[in-house]
């Protein structure tokens, strides 16, 4: 194994329940709509990945065409990201606990760290920056730079193209149904750390289940790699 890729929301940050979903709601309040997303709608909303599609979505499921739902959410997720930097600055979007002490014991295991995610890059940059140093991930794969966002496995190819690897060279580390599915397609065997939206997911095809980062060590990141993707 020469790399590990992290996956951001929920993986490396505890980003999705005290984070975009306030974010969202202060979107949808700047331009006077009457939706909020309370903790419980939002989990659910989860299963499609990335704000902007999200929002398209949900505007959908409210009655309006797919035009109107559009071009609303394309209004809505820049003022959404502005809110959730806002939220970055104030210090509110944590690490994961465990995934900082893993990401420094792979690293003097000299092992390169990466990112795939959905998220987009005018966040994603910031908030890994001010948490572990940006410098670190020898690649990052932002939700800007792929058509087609998990469980599609684009993502986890470009990382692996840029990478120079194989799937065979990496393990991916995930938090949820939508990023363990991207992982395998990419023919990447993950480990899953599940965070409090994807307790309900069916996660058991996961190379490693693991209830928190802090039972996760080099070691186990090893194991996973050496015995490869589960026969399916
Ligand atoms: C999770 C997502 C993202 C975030 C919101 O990404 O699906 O869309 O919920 O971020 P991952 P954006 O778990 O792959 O990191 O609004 O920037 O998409
Ligand atoms: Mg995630």
């Amino acid at each position: 194994m020469r790399a590990v890729i992290f996956d951001v929301d929920g993986t490396l940050v505890d980003s999705e329940r005290d984070g975009h979903r306030v974010a969202f709601n202060l979107a949808f309040g700047d331009l006077g709509l009457p939706y909020r997303w309370s903790v419980e709608e939002y989990g659910p909303l989860l299963k499609v990945t990335g704000g902007r599609e999200r929002l398209t979505h949900y505007l959908r499921g409210e009655g309006l065409d797919d035009a109107h739902a559009g071009e609303l959410a394309r209004r809505l997720h820049p003022l959404k990201n502005e809110h959730f930097l806002a939220l970055i600055a104030e210090g509110r979007i944590p690490a994961r606990n465990g995934v900082a002490r893993l990401l420094a014991d792979l690293e003097e295991a000299g092992l390169t760290v990466a990112v795939a995610t959905t998220g987009s890059r005018e966040w994603v940059e910031p908030l890994l920056d001010r948490l572990f140093g940006l410098d670190r991930f020898t690649v990052l794969v932002a939700g800007d730079d792929v058509s087609k966002k998990k469980p599609d496995p684009q993502a986890y190819e470009l990382a692996l193209e840029r990478l120079e690897l194989a799937p065979e060279d990496a393990v991916a580390i995930e938090d949820s149904l939508q990023g363990l599915r991207a992982a395998h397609a990419a023919r990447l065997p993950c480990v899953v750390c599940p965070s409090p939206y994807a307790r309900g997911d069916d996660l058991s095809d996961a190379e490693l289940l693991a209830s928190s980062f802090e039972e996760v060590g080099v070691e186990d990141v090893r194991r996973v790699a050496a015995a490869g993707l589960r026969a399916r």
